[in-house]
C-alpha cells in the first residue's frame, strides 16, 4: 500500500562534488533520507516507465537506507528496479548497469572514500540517464525543493530479501536483484587484452590489491585472482565491513599506510593498488616507488595504443584544474584534445557524450574513461598491468622513461582540514580580492606571472563554473586554492602546488616543493587565517 507520509524539511541537504554526504546520524535523523529522495523524485517528474540502478557500498545504515529508497521508488511509481545482490554495488559497476541497461539512471549510497560507522559518514550519489551524477543545474533545483518539502511516499511492505539473486515485483514495479560484478567484469573482458594479463602472472609476476574492507574486494578477487590467475591472498582487505574495518579507505600515503608499508618492504609485490569506499579511486604503486594520480593520468594516456578498445585511438583527454598539467605535455605529444575542468567527475560527463575526451582523471586518485561516466579503480590497475605486461617493464622504469620524455611535474596537496566554514570563505574571500596585486610579486624565489579564479565554460551546456583560484609564477609552477565539497562537517582548503623540470632531477617532491609551499602559505596567509602553520593531510 502506497502511504503518504507528512514531513518537515531540513535547509542542508545541498549535494557538493560527489553528492549529498553528511554524518551518518545527521542521515539518520526521522525523515531525513526520506526527504532527500523524494526532493529527487519531485525534480525530475514522474517516475512511471522509469527504470532505476540502486546499490550502495556496503557501509553502515546501507541496508537500511536501501530498503526506504527501493520502497519510495515503488510508491513514486517507478518501473523496474536493478539492484545489487545484498545491496552492493561499485560506483564504476553501477554507472556501468545505467548504460547498458538504458536506464534513467540510478542511486550509489556511498559516501565514497570518507570512513563509515554509525559515528562516520554516510552519502548518496545520484545519477541520471548519461550514467554519471547530475550536474549543478539539477542539484540547485533539488536543493531548493528540500527545503520546501512537506510529505513523501513510501510504499509500506516487509522488506525485501535482497539476497537471492532474480526478479520479483513489489507494488508495480519489477525489482531485480542482479550479480553486481558479472556485467561488470564482461565490460573490463571487453576494454583490455586478458590473455595477456593470464600470462603475466603465470609468470610468476605479484601484486598486492588492498581493497580496504569496502566494496572492491569481491570485484578484485574475482578478476584478479579467479581470472586473471594472481595467487591467492593478492587482494587483502577484501571483505566488505559496514565500518570499513575502522579503515579510512581513500587510497593515498596517508590512509593506505598498510600497503605503502609493504610496498616499501623488502617483500614488497611487484605491483601495489589500492580502490577507495567504492571504488571509483586507485592508488597505483611500484617496488618503493608512488605514482602520483597526475602522472599516472599521464602516462595511461601516452600507452592508450597498447589497449585493445583504445588502440584505433582517443579523442581527447581532460582533467580537473587542480590536477597537475603533465597529461597537457602527452595531448599535445598526441594532438589529441586537451582539457581542463573543475573538481568533481560530473564536469567530465558532458565532453565524454560529445565525443571531446575519451579519458579523464583528477590528482584526488580517480582516473576513468568514457566506458562509463565515473572514476574507475580496477579500470586503471588493469591498464597499469597491461602496460606492464606489453612492455615488460616495472612501474617505476614505466614511470622514470616518462618523466624522460616529457619532464616531470612535481606536485603535491596539501589539506587543511577542520577549519570553521566562516574563516574558510574569508580567507579564500580575501585571496580572491587580492589576486589581482599578486601579479609582479616575488615569494621565496617565485615571481607572480598572473592570479586568477578559474572559470570553466562548459563548451557542451555553455553553463559556466567558478571553482577554485590559481596563482601562476613566471617558471610554470602553479598554486591551485581549493574549498572542499565534500566534507561531512566543517570545511577543508586544499592547496595544490605543481612545480615543472624538464628533466627528472630524481629529488623528493617535498625538497622540489618546499620554498613554493612557503609561498602558498603566505600568500592565502593561512597561519594567520587558521591558526594553522602545517597541513593536516600530505598527498
Ligand atoms: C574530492 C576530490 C575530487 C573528487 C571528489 C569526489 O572533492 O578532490 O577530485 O571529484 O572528491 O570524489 P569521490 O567520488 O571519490 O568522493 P573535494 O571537493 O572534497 O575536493
Amino acid at each position: 500500500m502506497i502511504k503518504t507520509i507528512a514531513t518537515t524539511p531540513y535547509t542542508d541537504q545541498k549535494m557538493g562534488t560527489g553528492g549529498l554526504r553528511k554524518k551518518t546520524k545527521v542521515i539518520m535523523q526521522p525523515n531525513y533520507f526520506e526527504n532527500f529522495i523524494q526532493s529527487i523524485f519531485n525534480t525530475i517528474g514522474s517516475l512511471e516507465g522509469k527504470t532505476f540502478v540502486i546499490g550502495g557500498d556496503g557501509r553502515f545504515y546501507n541496508d537500511i537506507a536501501i530498503q526506504k529508497l527501493i520502497k519510495m521508488a515503488v510508491a513514486n511509481g517507478a518501473a523496474k528496479l536493478i539492484v545489487g545482490q545484498n545491496g552492493f554495488v561499485s560506483t564504476p559497476a553501477g554507472s556501468n548497469l545505467m548504460l547498458k541497461n538504458h536506464t534513467n539512471g540510478g542511486f550509489v549510497l556511498s559516501a565514497s572514500h570518507n570512513p563509515g560507522g554509525e559515528n562516520a559518514d554516510f552519502g548518496i550519489k545520484y545519477a541520471n540517464e548519461t550514467g554519471g551524477q547530475v550536474p549543478t543545474s539539477i542539484t540547485d533545483k533539488i536543493f531548493q525543493n528540500s527545503k520546501s518539502i512537506k510529505e513523501y511516499k513510501i510504499f509500506e511492505a516487509p522488506d525485501i530479501d535482497l539476497s537471492v539473486i532474480g526478479t520479483q515485483k513489489l507494488g508495480n514495479t519489477i525489482i531485480e536483484i542482479i550479480d553486481p560484478i558479472k556485467d561488470y567484469v564482461e565490460m573490463m573482458e571487453n576494454i583490455f587484452d586478458f590473455a595477456a594479463l593470464k600470462q603475466l602472472f603465470k609468470k610468476g609476476f605479484t601484486m598486492r590489491f588492498d581493497a580496504m574492507n569496502a566494496v572492491t574486494g569481491p570485484y578484485a578477487q574475482r578478476i584478479f585472482e579467479e581470472i586473471l590467475g594472481a595467487p591467492k591472498g593478492s587482494v587483502v582487505h577484501a571483505k566488505p565491513l559496514p565500518d570499513f574495518g575502522g579503515l579510512h579507505p581513500d587510497p593515498n600515503l596517508v590512509y593506505a599506510k598498510e600497503l605503502v608499508d609493504f610496498m616499501y618492504s623488502d617483500n614488497a609485490a611487484d605491483f601495489g593498488c589500492a580502490n577507495d569506499g567504492d571504488g571509483d579511486r586507485n592508488m597505483i604503486l611500484g617496488k618503493k616507488f608512488f605514482v602520483t594520480p597526475s602522472d599516472s593520468l599521464a602516462i595511461l594516456t601516452d600507452n592508450y595504443q597498447l589497449i585493445p578498445a583504445y588502440k584505433n585511438g582517443i579523442y581527447g583527454v581532460g582533467k580537473s584544474a587542480a590536477t597537475s598539467t603533465a597529461v597537457g605535455r602527452v595531448a599535445k605529444a598526441h594532438n589529441i584534445g586537451y582539457y581542463e575542468v573543475p573538481t568533481g567527475w560530473k564536469y567530465f560527463v558532458n565532453l565524454m557524450d560529445s565525443n571531446r575526451i575519451t579519458f579523464c582523471g583528477e590528482e584526488s586518485f580517480g582516473t576513468g574513461s568514457s566506458h562509463i561516466r565515473e572514476k574507475d579503480g580496477i579500470w586503471a590497475i588493469l591498464f597499469w598491468l597491461s602496460i606492464i605486461a606489453k612492455t615488460g617493464k616495472s612501474v617505476e622504469e614505466i614511470t622514470r622513461e616518462h618523466w624522460e620524455k616529457y619532464g616531470r611535474s612535481y606536485y603535491m596537496r596539501f589539506d587543511f582540514e577542520g577549519i570553521s566554514t566562516e574563516t574558510a570563505d574569508d580567507l579564500m574571500q580575501n585571496l580572491e580580492n587580492k589576486l589581482p596585486s599578486l601579479s609582479g610579486k616575488e615569494f621565496y624565489g617565485y615571481t607572480v606571472k598572473d592570479a586568477a579564479p578559474f572559470v570553466y565554460k562548459d563548451p557542451v551546456d555553455n553553463s559556466t563554473t567558478k571553482n577554485g583560484l590559481i596563482v601562476y609564477f613566471t617558471d610554470g609552477s602553479r598554486i591551485v586554492y581549493r574549498l572542499s565539497g565534500t566534507g561531512s562537517s566543517g570545511a577543508t582548503i586544499r592547496v595544490y602546488l605543481e612545480r615543472f623540470s624538464a628533466k627528472d632531477l630524481a629529488k623528493d617532491p617535498r625538497a622540489m616543493l618546499e620554498e613554493l609551499s612557503k609561498a602558498a602559505m603566505d600568500i592565502a596567509e593561512i597561519p594567520e587565517r587558521t591558526g594553522k602553520h602545517q597541513a593536516d593531510v600530505v598527498t
